[in-house]
């Protein structure tokens, strides 16, 4: 049995020279560690002495402790009730508790999920999750274009029954649609990506692993419901190569059946919702003084992603293309220009995406750029069964996946409301969340007069407004999410 410890001794272990961290009860020296934290030594001084499981948590591989420590860096368990907690952990309360949501049923709409997100969830993962770059315009846009797109119904056309069954990258899934790559699932709750994995596999649809989960690689595909269950990889490729290589080999020998490279995020946007809440307690002469080079002015992500190669170039993918025989789609496409030069490239596909608006802001929403790159393709007989067109960014209504598959694609990634639907409700929120969306694309499909995904066709769809960035349509709820810098001191709400 491993030392009992007190948390008032734990807590004189907060400095330099002895630095203390409690993570799952347990207290650990970072002491000659600190200094080779990938984050920075400064978060760990901020909680020394204390608790820093909940930061902890979402951002670290399982067992990275153990893996990266020797064993007798176990200090020793700390009783429970004498553990010390950093003032903003106790701060960073949902407004809501589980127990306290509206019932499940009641939520009849992708919207409703993130209403009740926003109460349920901690206000640092509210605004991780929930935040855009610069002035989220992008991020509004995205959704906002899909206002842009009008039906053109067809009539009595025996719409009996109706089937959206349909594949990407050869594999089956139950609607054009997958669950997307989110960073950080355990900001949201405990167990993660897990939850989509469950959802997914229960409803047929394919989801996108992330390589920033918060869950292990292995815990997610160890977590699919049954053999048939398709999952795909989305891949930040690393500066380091060999790590790379040795990641993306994994994936296949765990039968992933399609690698999404990210090719937008070579720097992580600013995303100020976040960086408001991200920063830390510079008042402490330890962190001031602790000079290392890693940017923490966005708190965890930009950290754990400096691994994260900008010089990622098309060369490279010729380097991906040897190392697997997964299909190898570009996640980040923003120009019918560089999905000619995947199909080119003869990549199996492009995910048209502005990263839920998360990057360049002004980026165009691929709703948008999606009928110039259908066109580009054809015009040049790049348009084959092998190279599939995707698309992500503000789907939120099935009649959102119909105009995107009229228009061509093959596929629609929705993230954030799948997240805030586990957020809230673990992984039967998710499933909820799918299955308002079967709904939906049962009765869009019959008013629009398809049976099937092949029969929803160019003609059905109305674009001609699509270019024009100024038309208003009606206000959807993502509009409002801006939240104004707190002038007041001492945070006090007007
Ligand atoms: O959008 C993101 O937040 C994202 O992709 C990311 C990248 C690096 C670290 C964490 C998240």
């Amino acid at each position: 049995m491993s030392k009992q410890l007190d948390g008032a001794e734990v807590a004189k272990h907060n400095g330099k020279d002895s630095l203390w961290v409690i993570i799952h009860g347990k207290a650990w020296d970072l002491t000659e560690f600190a200094p080779e934290h990938p984050g920075g030594a400064g978060i760990l001084y901020k909680y020394g002495g204390k608790d820093a499981t909940e930061a902890y948590e979402p951002i670290h591989p399982p067992n990275t402790l153990e893996t990266n420590l020797s064993p007798d860096k176990m200090v020793g368990e700390v009783r429970q009730d004498t553990i010390q907690v950093v003032e903003e952990t106790k701060k960073d309360k949902p407004k809501l508790q589980p127990g306290q949501l509206p019932p499940l049923d009641q939520c009849l709409n992708l919207y409703d999920f993130e209403v009740v997100a926003r109460q349920v969830l901690k206000p640092t993962a509210w605004a991780y999750y929930s935040s855009g770059a610069d002035d989220e315009v992008t991020m509004r846009e995205n959704s906002n274009a899909y206002g842009r797109v009008w039906f053109r119904p067809r009539i009595l056309r025996d719409v009996s029954s109706v089937n959206f069954a349909t594949s990407m990258l050869g594999q089956k899934t139950s609607m054009p649609i997958y669950i997307t790559a989110t960073a950080l699932g355990r900001l949201g709750h405990p167990d993660g990506e897990k939850n989509l994995t469950v959802a997914a596999g229960k409803s047929g649809l394919i989801q996108m692993i992330p390589t920033l989960a918060s869950c292990s690689f292995d815990e997610i595909v160890d977590a699919k419901v049954h053999d048939q269950q398709v999952q795909f990889f989305q891949l930040y490729v690393n500066s380091n190569r060999a790590i790379t290589e040795k990641i993306v080999r994994h994936a296949e020998n765990r039968g992933v059946k399609g690698l999404f490279v990210t090719v937008d995020a070579p720097q992580l946007g600013r995303r100020e919702k976040d960086m408001r809440m991200k920063f830390d307690d510079t008042g402490s002469q330890v962190q001031n003084s602790n000079k290392d080079n890693v940017d923490r002015s966005q708190g965890a992500a930009r950290a754990i992603s400096s691994f994260i190669d900008p010089s990622l170039n098309w060369e490279d993918l010729q380097w991906l293309r040897s190392i697997t025989k997964m299909p190898i789609v570009l996640k980040g496409v923003q120009t019918w220009e560089d999905a000619v030069l995947a199909a080119e490239a003869g990549l199996n596909g492009v995910v048209l995406s502005n990263h839920g608006g998360r990057q360049l802001d002004y980026a165009p929403s691929g709703i948008e750029i999606l009928a110039e790159v259908v066109a580009a393709l054809k015009q040049r007989n790049l348009w084959r069964s092998t190279f599939e067109v995707f698309i992500d960014g503000g789907v939120r209504r099935a009649t959102d996946v119909l105009k995107a598959v009229a228009l061509g694609a093959k596929g629609v990634g929705i993230g954030r409301p799948f997240l805030y639907a586990y957020s809230a409700y673990g992984a039967e929120g998710t499933l909820a969340a799918i299955n308002i969306l079967k709904a939906e694309m049962e009765m869009a499909m019959r008013l629009l007069g398809a049976r099937t995904i092949a029969e929803i066709t160019p003609d059905m769809v109305d674009t001609r407004a699509l270019g024009f960035h100024s038309s208003s349509v009606p206000a959807s709820h993502g509009r409002s999410l801006y939240e104004r810098l707190d002038t007041a001191v001492g945070g006090a709400d007007e």
